[in-house]
């Protein structure tokens, strides 16, 4: 057996609270490796006492990639804490215990002994990752505020360009406001959405608003407080929540704290708000910061005009943490999104959660992480991030077709196993933004494909969002062709995808709860024909997506209802009507 690949550690994405009181485990072996892993628990104070290492108690083989199997178990302890080791049952006959100290033979009456066995020493409520339940039941719709809808021209800013009269460049506007927003609320509960995500509104310089001027004012542009308001009152009415996006990695160049530095030097109050190597700060416009070795302060990527903040001076951290508050306590948003989440310190995350969490019950915290997110994800700092990695591997699979379905099985199934099983059900599926071609493009305009790529991802634990206008069909390329002018004008609007979002939401949301919380269990046993079928399980309730990746043609399922026709000839006898399924083949 390989004994190397056995893997378990305490107080993490292996051993944690899911419900309160409720202890969830997990080991990882090679795959193939062991035939049964069973657990020994007990209270650690008693476990000389009762021979408990004598009641092995089976785990459940849940899900395995490529090179692992994950086995998983849940218990109450009566006294809120346990002592444990793993009996590992090779296929290979051999026998061991894994504990503590790592893996002794199991037969060995020495190794039952306790400091060889693993601890949760007290299951704290204080400490249970949280995740709120009402994000379990939201689908998301992400608005560009300057290209959603221009609700009111006297505030449209100068040079604006008339409404969807060409592709935008990197410098133009449009004149997308928040009255433009408040005009199409009913277009969103239409749609079934119940949460809206803003890219930012608070003044700034550009058409993106990433380059904060004042975040204590919303950009004139856009509108006003009064308005912003009433427009989070609006959304609050018809049950959509309410999410912004906090840029506190950098400000604007344009913003008087760095304004300040650029006069005084190292003589400004605000010189150590952020990272500057050498004084007088200085940059010749178009010459981006691309050699570390000559710049006079931090930015965000090689954009000088963003200079990067120094989260961890107190003043500049007291300043950006009572933003947070402010916009919570006077606005009743539900929830922020990190910009550059993964650049800023540890330390200041967690005393941004205290905040948010101090100022409203289930506050949502999502995080922009395009990679493995773990050390931001365990409680106490993000509730989720934005789900790049898990929803790159579903287009990689269905639109680049770069992998086969076992392996697309096992990334999946890898990026579950990185994180609590509560976390996974609120991570940000977001299959594309206003930082990635659309997805329709992506699918190379092919219309089934993106429905397929759709279905798949709202079959998935965690919530999907809506990038404004994917509705309606809309194209665009990387940025700032993502970017276009929402689609108003009904002949420029394809309502089959529109219907076909609209029935996706709906049967998302009408089974949220088995969407998020229940079992993964994958049948790639028709993998020659290039099937993939997900069945998600929760006490009973079953929902069964089935996935043809070959070059046949649509049917769609949804709630039992066949939409399409020519079904027998692509599957002939082996498919079974699934009850209540939804399938989608392509
Ligand atoms: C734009 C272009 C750049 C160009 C720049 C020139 O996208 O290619 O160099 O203009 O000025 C905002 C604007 C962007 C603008 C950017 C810089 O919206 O239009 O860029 O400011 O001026 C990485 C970061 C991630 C970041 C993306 C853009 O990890 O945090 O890059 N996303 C956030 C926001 C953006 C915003 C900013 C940050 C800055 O969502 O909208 O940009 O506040 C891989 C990597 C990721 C990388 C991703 C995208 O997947 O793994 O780390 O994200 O590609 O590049
Ligand atoms: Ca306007």
């Amino acid at each position: 057996m390989n004994t190397a690949a056995i893997y378990h550690r305490p107080d993490s994405e292996y051993a944690f609270l899911y419900k309160k009181d409720l202890m969830h485990l997990r080991i990882r072996t090679a795959r193939g490796d062991a035939t049964l892993v069973n657990i020994l628990h007990g209270d650690t104070y008693s476990m000389d006492k009762e021979k408990w290492n004598e009641k092995p108690v089976p785990m459940k083989l849940t899900l395995s990639t490529n090179l692992f199997d994950y086995w998983e178990f849940e218990t109450k302890e009566p006294f809120n804490r346990m002592s444990y080791a793993f009996q590992v049952i090779g296929r290979d006959g051999t026998e061991i215990l894994y504990g503590d100290q790592g893996a002794f033979p199991y037969n060995d009456e020495s190794v039952h002994k306790g400091n060889n066995y693993f601890r949760m020493p007290y299951f704290h409520e204080a400490d249970r990752f949280k995740a709120p339940d009402w994000v379990k039941k939201t689908v998301w719709y992400q608005v560009f505020p300057e290209r959603f809808s221009n609700g009111d021209k006297s505030n449209d800013p100068e040079n604006t360009l008339p409404w969807g009269s060409k592709a935008p460049d990197r410098q133009d506007f449009f004149g997308g406001d928040l009255q433009g927003i408040m005009d199409h609320l009913d277009h969103l509960v239409d749609m079934g959405i119940n949460g809206i995500y803003f890219c930012p509104i608070f003044k700034a310089y550009s058409n993106h608003k990433y380059d904060t001027i004042d975040y204590l004012e919303i950009d004139p542009s856009f509108g006003d407080k009064k308005l912003f308001k009433k427009l989070v009152n609006e959304c609050h009415k018809r049950g959509i929540k309410v999410m912004l996006d906090a840029v506190f990695n950098h400000m604007g160049d344009n913003s008087p704290q760095w304004q300040d530095v650029v006069k005084n030097g190292e003589k400004s109050k605000y010189a150590d708000w952020f990272h500057i190597n050498k004084f007088p700060v200085s940059y010749e416009e178009g010459n981006d910061f691309e050699d570390a070795h000559d710049i006079t302060y931090d930015v965000f990527a090689t954009t000088p005009h963003m200079p990067k903040i120094n989260t961890a001076n107190p003043d500049a951290k007291k300043y950006l943490l009572d933003v947070a508050k402010y916009w919570i306590e006077e606005f009743d948003i539900d929830a922020w999104r990190l910009d550059v989440a993964n650049e800023i310190d540890h330390e200041f995350w967690k005393d941004f959660r205290r905040v948010c969490d101090s100022t409203k019950k289930d506050f949502y915290i999502l995080g922009e992480v395009w990679h493995s997110s773990q050390s931001w994800l365990n409680g106490d700092e993000f509730s989720a991030v934005m789900n790049y990695a898990y929803t790159d591997l579903i287009k990689d699979f269905f639109i680049k077709k770069e992998m086969a379905i076992p392996k697309v099985v096992s990334e999946i199934n890898n990026q579950l196993m990185l994180y609590r099983k509560q976390t996974n059900q609120i991570q940000f599926n977001v299959l594309d933004s206003h930082d990635t071609a659309r997805l329709l493009t992506v699918a190379n305009n092919d219309k089934d494909l993106e429905k397929q790529v759709l279905g798949f991802t709202y079959l998935q634990p965690g919530v999907p969002c809506v990038y404004y206008g994917d509705e309606y069909g809309m194209t665009g390329g990387d940025d700032p062709d993502c970017r276009k002018c929402m689609v108003w004008d009904q002949k420029d609007q394809d309502h089959k995808m529109y219907d076909f979002f609209k029935d996706l939401i709906s049967f998302r949301k009408n089974n949220h709860q088995v969407m998020s919380e229940g079992s993964m269990d994958w049948n790639v046993s028709q993998t020659d024909k290039g099937i993939l079928e997900l069945t998600r399980n929760l006490d009973g309730k079953t929902i069964t997506g089935i996935f043809n990746t070959g070059e046949k043609a649509q049917v769609v399922l949804v709630d039992g209802e066949l939409l399409l026709s020519n079904l027998a000839e692509n599957f002939g006898d082996n498919f079974t009507l699934q009850p209540k399924g939804f399938v989608i083949l392509k």
